[in-house]
């Protein structure tokens, strides 16, 4: 069956999706963490990237949403989708991220942090200095190196491209082996700063291997790596702070300087997937689907629709019209046609949508769905490919300091 668009008012009636971002759960929009206590409290600021794609910044922010400390968090602009804030420059000169500002003393490097961090509220668990801890940490270093050489050299040789995958698979095969070294699903006997450290690589490494490589970390190949995936899917803390495939597979080519795709049939196969969908299944995210993921997506939506419509190549009021045919499809399951030409623009959106900045996991995969079955209906037509050299697609300052509650006119 097809419908008509619904307007704005009648979408606004469909979510009453809210959180609280301050004492709620993890979310990747807070600019204040209280966790219940008062502000005054706060001896922490955590600069971290606007669009959450740093993967040491989730390093640090995992840290202090797994000890409830009070902190403010201001984001900063990374060099490959915009301009550093001369603020942050002066503070930090390098521009470099995390920095986090304790007691009024800027501390930069992760792993600094995290033992600044310690010495002051004491640590996860283990420390970062503790012995069972420092080889675990040396693990980790090896199997990014191993990644980098794989995901990042454009290997002349069929060969050299099986070396650096044999390579890697190696480190994995030694990951797997310290992971089943405890009865727990963690590195060590309980959940702590190790699993901290591992979390934000081994998330990226899940998605650009599947994409780049045609390659499953998180599959029953590695029986134990699966299980600790699924146990930091039980920590509300991780859940906040993770990101999907489709937005690690865009975010990390200008920060990485380049990933290479084999071309082998798997790999084109596990990227027309994240690219195109079906997007549900992907071995992103193995927890089950929130009820209110859908009204997430709308509530989110709507939040920005007058800038997600501005940036958009397509005229104002005929994408404002494409753009509520999806989300009426996402709410009501009915198909709506949209306006002849919209197909491109709204794939467009489709490949923008960031995981966590502007919504949960399951959340981004309906919208996608929605966008994509949409576009479906008015044509094949895909948009230029994203850019792979730099992100300024992104540029936050495009939406920021803009209204965002008016209709276009
Ligand atoms: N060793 C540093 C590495 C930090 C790092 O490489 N940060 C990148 C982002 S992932 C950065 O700030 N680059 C500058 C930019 O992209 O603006 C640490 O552990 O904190």
């Amino acid at each position: 069956m097809t419908t008509a668009p619904l307007s704005w008012e009648e979408l606004e009636t469909l979510t009453d999706y809210q959180i609280d971002t301050v004492n709620g759960l993890t979310n990747a929009r807070a600019r204040l963490r209280l966790f219940g206590q008062p502000e005054s409290d706060v001896r922490v600021t955590l600069y971290r990237d606007n669009h959450a794609w740093c993967p040491y910044c989730q390093k640090v922010w995992l840290w202090l949403e797994e000890k409830q400390i009070p902190y403010r968090i201001e984001k900063v602009t990374m060099f490959c989708y915009g301009e550093k804030e001369s603020w942050y420059k002066r503070k930090v000169p390098s521009g470099m991220l995390p920095a986090i500002e304790l007691d009024g003393r800027i501390i930069k490097e992760s792993d600094d942090i995290l033992i600044a961090l310690e010495k002051v509220f004491a640590p996860l668990s283990q420390g970062m200095e503790d012995y069972t801890v420092l080889p675990l940490r040396q693990l980790e270093r090896l199997l990014f190196r191993a990644w980098c050489v794989w995901l990042c050299s454009k290997t002349g040789s069929s060969q050299q491209e099986q070396r650096n995958r044999e390579q890697f698979i190696g480190v994995v095969a030694r990951v797997e082996e310290a992971l089943g070294r405890t009865p727990s699903p963690y590195f060590l006997d309980r959940f702590g700063i190790v699993d901290v450290i591992f979390t934000p690589y081994l998330e990226r490494m899940n998605a650009s291997l599947y994409y780049y490589k045609g390659y499953s970390l998180r599959s029953s190949q590695n029986p134990r790596l699966s299980a600790w995936f699924a146990a930091m899917e039980s920590r509300p803390t991780y859940c906040g702070t993770q990101s999907d495939f489709h937005t690690h597979v865009h975010d990390l080519p200008p920060q990485m300087g380049g990933c290479w795709e084999n071309g082998e049939t798997q790999m084109l196969l596990n990227k027309a997937r994240v690219d195109n969908g079906p997007w549900f299944g992907l071995p992103d995210v193995t927890y089950p689907e929130p009820e209110n993921s859908r009204m997430e997506a709308l509530q989110r939506t709507i939040e920005h629709r007058v800038n997600i419509i501005r940036v958009n190549p397509l005229d104002d009021k005929l994408f404002d019209q494409a753009l509520r045919c999806a989300l009426t499809h996402m709410m009501t399951g009915e198909d709506c046609v949209p306006p002849s030409g919209s197909d491109v623009a709204l794939r467009y959106l489709r490949d923008r949508i960031n995981v966590p900045r502007d919504m949960s996991i399951y959340a981004a995969k309906r919208l996608r769905e929605s966008l994509e079955k949409t576009a479906a209906l008015a044509g094949d037509g895909q948009p230029a490919p994203i850019p792979t050299k730099h992100r300024r697609d992104q540029d936050p300052s495009n939406f920021v300091n803009k209204p965002t509650n008016t209709l276009p006119v």
